[in-house]
């Protein structure tokens, strides 16, 4: 088969192989090869100029909205360009939504969780918008249908948006996506914008840096809770939240609770001013689902009174720059050809423990900087 009989969707990225082809069957006819195969035009197509996608996104079209956060998860470098264009156009208009990360292990009932609150907001005239930050999702991965399913009625409403975690890529590219699809999803009219991340790993730390509330989602079970959740997740916590905490479960939740409460007195907090709360819900009967937006709202006038909403999103955007630059920085260096043929010489060397690994560094540091000059 030559080269050719392969056809690359246009959000493969440049360096993509043909992992990401789809072969064109032979006897196809050119015209209706063409129209499945991904048309090289499709975005620059006139009806998805960028200033016809804004202009889309501004005015409630949910296919151009569709359209917008899918150009800026591409990996193409040509939809990226796009991309930026209908950001910097967008950007004006965002800012106005309350970002609420949810995290906590699988199966705490995340996803029943935005399901319950996601339709009560929408009912007080909310526009809602969910998205998931899951780096280990694949195409066919089970989360992606799970979620899907679990958030049938939401993702039915008018008001609401749902997206599915960004696939492939590493966990800095689909943060990035998701900060991203904010800025279109807020400049759209969302108010809410509700993300879910397990708690497993990194992802939550990623979302956190995104967010302005962020809440903990764990489930009755006492005593070995305090030891299986990581301490480093109820530091970033602004509410921990003991869910299916009814039937047989109410006791044990009630505990939770209480040990928590006292927990986390010990803790700094994450956000100034605001020590986290503890509540007990079940998202299954919805009870507590109307106590946990008091919280959140209540933390919201708390916040922007002090002056701590504002700063944190300062101090995010600053954060999100740096780790632009760096990551930017990491892949120019790791993709020279001079560091890449050092690199595996003295990848060697350090194994075999003929040199330092801080010599090892400076060797190539300094092979890099000579090569700019
Ligand atoms: N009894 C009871 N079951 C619940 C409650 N909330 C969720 N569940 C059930 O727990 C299971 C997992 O719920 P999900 O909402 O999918 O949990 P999740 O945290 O989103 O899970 P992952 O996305 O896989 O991490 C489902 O069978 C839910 O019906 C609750 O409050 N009470
Ligand atoms: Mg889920």
């Amino acid at each position: 088969m030559n080269e050719g009989d392969f056809k690359k969707p246009d959000w493969q990225p440049e360096s993509g192989g043909k992992e990401f082809a789809a072969r064109i069957v032979k006897g196809e006819s050119q015209a209706k090869a063409q129209k499945y195969s991904s048309s090289e035009n499709s975005s620059e197509n006139s009806n998805f100029s960028p200033e016809k996608i804004v202009e889309g996104v501004q005015n409630g079209n949910r296919a151009l909205l569709a359209r917008a956060i899918t150009l800026v998860e591409s990996n193409s470098l040509k939809h990226r360009a796009i991309a930026k264009q209908i950001l910097n156009k967008l950007l004006p208009y965002s800012g106005n939504s309350l970002r609420i990360g949810i995290t906590g292990m699988p199966g705490a009932g995340k996803s029943t969780l935005i399901e319950t609150l996601g339709l009560s907001l929408i009912k007080q005239g909310h526009k809602v918008a969910v998205l998931a930050v899951d780096p280990s999702s694949k195409i066919s991965g089970g989360s992606i249908l799970g979620d899907k399913t679990r958030m049938e009625k939401l993702s039915g409403e008018e008001n609401c948006f749902v997206r599915p975690s960004p696939t492939g890529g590493t966990l800095g590219g689909v943060a990035r996506k998701t900060r991203e699809s904010i800025t279109v999803l807020e400049a759209a009219g969302y108010d809410t914008i509700l993300i879910e991340t397990v708690g497993v790993g990194q992802s939550e730390t990623e979302v956190r840096s995104m967010v302005d509330f962020f809440l903990l989602v764990l489930i009755p079970g006492a005593g070995d809770e305090l030891q299986g959740i990581k301490k480093g997740i109820m530091e970033l916590t602004d509410c921990i939240l003991i869910n299916k905490a009814e039937g047989e479960n109410l006791q044990a939740a009630e505990l939770s609770k209480k040990e928590y409460e006292s927990a986390v007195h010990y803790l700094r907090p994450y956000t100034k001013g605001w020590t986290p709360k503890v509540i007990t819900t079940s998202a299954l009967t919805g009870k507590g689902i109307d106590q946990l937006w008091k919280i959140i709202k209540e933390f919201e006038t708390v916040t922007k009174s002090s002056g701590v909403f504002y700063e944190n999103r300062k101090l995010q955007a600053l954060a999100w720059t740096k780790k632009i630059i760096e990551d930017g920085l990491l892949e120019i260096f790791y993709k020279d050809p001079h560091i890449r043929e050092k690199y595996d010489i003295l990848r060697e060397k350090i194994l075999s423990g003929k040199i330092l690994p801080t010599s090892a560094a400076e060797e190539l540091l300094e092979l890099f900087l000579s090569k700019r000059k």
